[in-house]
């Protein structure tokens, strides 16, 4: 079995999950949040610093490595693992996410998406079994169903539509994954805001059997009470001896709501982001590093952090890296909001394990100050 997943413990006060997926490359324990690299890098760290900072698992995108360098290139290195140097588990999304944000020009059809490479302005095309096969040559240990999620707001009919298309779409996923053996595919549930169709994709798909399922479609522009309340709707309907995984949501207080409402693994671009932009997070909400209001504060990105950035630097230094373009500012940063999240998420999996996690949400809203951004 590529992926298997051991259900530890489920929180009294809440559907809080304490758990561990097991892959080819080692365990990790959920609830997890996943860094993104892209590319194939996680944006100005090394694979030393991400397993300094305890990283147990990143994603990377099939969109990206399949238009360049080519998923006949990472085979021939010997996978994405070791192309990357990366000893520990790697997940792919499978395109049709990104084909939607970044290509500028694509053509959705029963068979797939024809669509024109952000970088050359080439056109290619991308379908269930394209997209499983890209994913089967790089090799990570959880793969994706290639699917489409629907704009918000979208027309309840085109929501409807492009939910049949997308568990059709499953189905020929399964039939084309070549490497069941080493690597989970995991089924995707779309529907929009449209809450008997999130119950029809639930259903659908967990009859497919698929060693996963991943909450797609949310955070793309609805209100946050909205995607909390679709959120809670869908895990409730998911088998509970699979892991669950919302995709590219990773703002401190998302995790935490996720969790509550059963999410065992987060992905989001959020912290690397807002890190080279000069914003991190702290214990009391975010802090625009960047501002003159900090160009003589001498203290820690945040006094309770102990990370390798908080240890050593100041507020005034790392402004004055990023106010002068150098680039151990934009590493900084990072560095600090990845510990951030991947240490909100170990004290997380703590509070499940004692029976603390509503305490610890409470604590938690009480010195995080959320300011819309
Ligand atoms: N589908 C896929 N990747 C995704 C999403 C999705 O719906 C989202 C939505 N938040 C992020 N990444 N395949
Ligand atoms: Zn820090």
């Amino acid at each position: 079995m590529a992926v298997q997943f051991h259900l530890i413990k489920t929180d009294p006060s809440s559907r809080a999950r304490r758990g561990r997926l097991y892959t080819r490359h080692g365990s990790v324990e959920t609830p997890v949040f996943m860094p993104v690299g892209t590319q194939a890098s996680v944006k100005t760290m090394s694979p030393h610093e991400l397993l300094d900072i305890g990283v147990e698992m990143i994603l990377s995108n099939t969109y990206h490595l399949f238009l360049r360098p080519g998923h006949d290139l990472i085979r021939e290195a010997g996978g994405l693992h070791r192309f990357m140097a990366w000893p520990k588990s790697v997940l792919t999304d499978s395109g049709g996410f990104q084909v939607f944000s970044l290509s500028p020009l694509r053509r959705i059809s029963e068979e797939g998406v024809t669509f024109r490479s952000h970088l050359s302005g080439e056109t290619f095309f991308l379908s269930p079994e394209r997209a499983t096969e890209v994913q089967n040559a790089l090799g990570a240990d959880v793969i994706m169903a290639f699917d489409e999620c629907p704009p918000y707001p979208a027309e309840r009919s085109y929501v409807e539509e492009s939910l049949e298309r997308t568990l059709r779409w499953a189905r020929r996923c399964q039939a084309a994954h070549r490497r069941p053996e080493d690597q989970g595919l995991f089924g995707i549930v779309q529907g929009g805001m449209e809450l008997d169709l999130r119950r029809h994709a639930v259903e659908s798909l967990a009859e497919m059997d698929f060693p996963g399922y991943a909450v797609g479609g949310l955070s793309v522009g609805e209100p946050k009470e909205k995607m909390y309340d679709v959120l809670e709707y869908t895990t409730e309907l998911l088998p509970v001896d699979k892991p669950r995984y919302l995709m590219g949501v990773g703002a401190p207080e998302d995790l935490i709501e996720g969790v509550r409402r059963g999410v065992d693994m987060f992905d989001c671009v959020l912290p690397t982001r807002i890190a080279r932009n000069g914003t991190v997070w702290t214990r009391r909400g975010k802090l625009v590093v960047r501002n003159g209001a900090y160009a003589r504060d001498y203290r820690p990105l945040d006094p309770e952090c102990s990370c390798y950035t908080c240890r050593h630097f100041t507020r005034a230094y790392i402004r004055h890296l990023l106010k002068a373009d150098e680039i151990l500012g934009l590493r900084l940063t990072t560095y600090h909001n990845l510990y951030f999240l991947v240490h909100l998420m170990q004290d997380i999996r703590r509070a499940i394990e004692e029976d603390r996690f509503a305490e610890f949400r409470s604590a938690f809203y009480r010195t995080f100050e959320i300011r819309k951004s």
